[in-house]
């Protein structure tokens, strides 16, 4: 197989399938990756007839290390030699005080935001080092650089990914392989939605009064990082809609 490949976790939804469809226009082979096996059947299909790449669609858990290294480890060889991994799968659930914070929801976020991340990298990482070469885009959000109230584990998980990226990029150096932070303030997805389990009404409040970011807003900066030389790496990017100043101050 001719060409550049990515492999963009959490492509069911919001920034992965907008992540998926932008670098599938600019001619990327993708591995796209979710829970909803059915949704990433449909972007296959779609991406495949509009764009002519190859799509390899692997329905995984990203919580579960057994099946992120089975699954993922066991992708044929041909579809080893990634160029792009971006770690997006994740999300938010509730907006608590943290002492009457749901433990359940804790393990969740963690496992999701941090752990996920963490086993797909270390399939993917040891492939880019063989071949001295790759980049990983960490999806953050300003929860990691602004903790907000009822916001703690979030904010916490997203730290920990401000934190992972900033490790990744010291300890993969001798490997010229970049790693970019990208961290998104209030985007409608279907973010708020998983947030508030459901509730139609508590997730469109999120963004009204205001123009929030959109998916292919954050595609789009995510494809830019990806466009630069070789010698130049965007280590940490933040963008907001332009009502936002960080995840707290918004002007609605
Ligand atoms: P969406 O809910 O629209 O999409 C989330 C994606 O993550 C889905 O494809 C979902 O797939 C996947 N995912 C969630 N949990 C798992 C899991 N356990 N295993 C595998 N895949 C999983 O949200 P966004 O697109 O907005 O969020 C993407 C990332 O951006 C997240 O990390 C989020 O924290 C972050 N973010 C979002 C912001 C926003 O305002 N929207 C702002 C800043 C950061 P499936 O359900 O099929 O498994
Ligand atoms: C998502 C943005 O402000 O809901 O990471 O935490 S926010």
């Amino acid at each position: 197989m001719t060409g550049k490949i990515a492999l963009i976790t959490g492509a069911t939804a919001g920034f992965g399938e907008a992540c998926a469809e932008r670098f599938a226009r600019e001619g990327y082979h993708l591995i796209v990756t979710g829970r909803r096996e059915e949704r990433l059947l449909q972007l296959q299909a779609r991406l495949t007839a509009d764009y002519g790449v190859q799509v390899h669609p692997l329905t995984f858990d990203v919580r579960h290390r057994e099946a992120v290294e089975t699954v993922l480890g066991g992708l044929p060889d041909v579809w080893k030699s990634i160029d792009v991994l971006v770690n997006n799968a994740g999300l938010a659930l509730d907006l608590s005080p943290i002492d009457e914070g749901n433990p359940d929801d804790w393990d969740t976020m963690i496992d999701t935001n941090v752990k996920g991340l963490l086993y797909v990298s270390r399939v993917v990482m040891p492939w880019m080092r063989e071949r001295r070469s790759g980049h990983i885009v960490n999806i953050g959000s300003t929860a990691a650089k602004t903790v907000y109230a009822k916001g703690n584990v979030y904010c916490a998980s997203k730290s920990a990914v401000d934190a992972l990226s900033q490790g990744m990029r010291i300890d993969l150096l001798p490997y010229g392989i970049k790693v970019t932070a990208v961290h998104p303030g209030a985007a409608e997805t279907e973010f708020s939605l998983v947030r508030f389990k459901g509730d139609e009404n508590k997730a469109s409040a999120v963004y009204t009064g205001f123009t929030p970011l959109s998916g292919k807003d954050v595609a789009d900066v995510v494809w830019y990082c990806c466009t630069l030389p070789p010698h130049v790496c965007i280590n940490d990017l933040v963008i907001t809609p332009t009502a936002q100043a960080n995840a707290y101050y918004i002007q609605r």
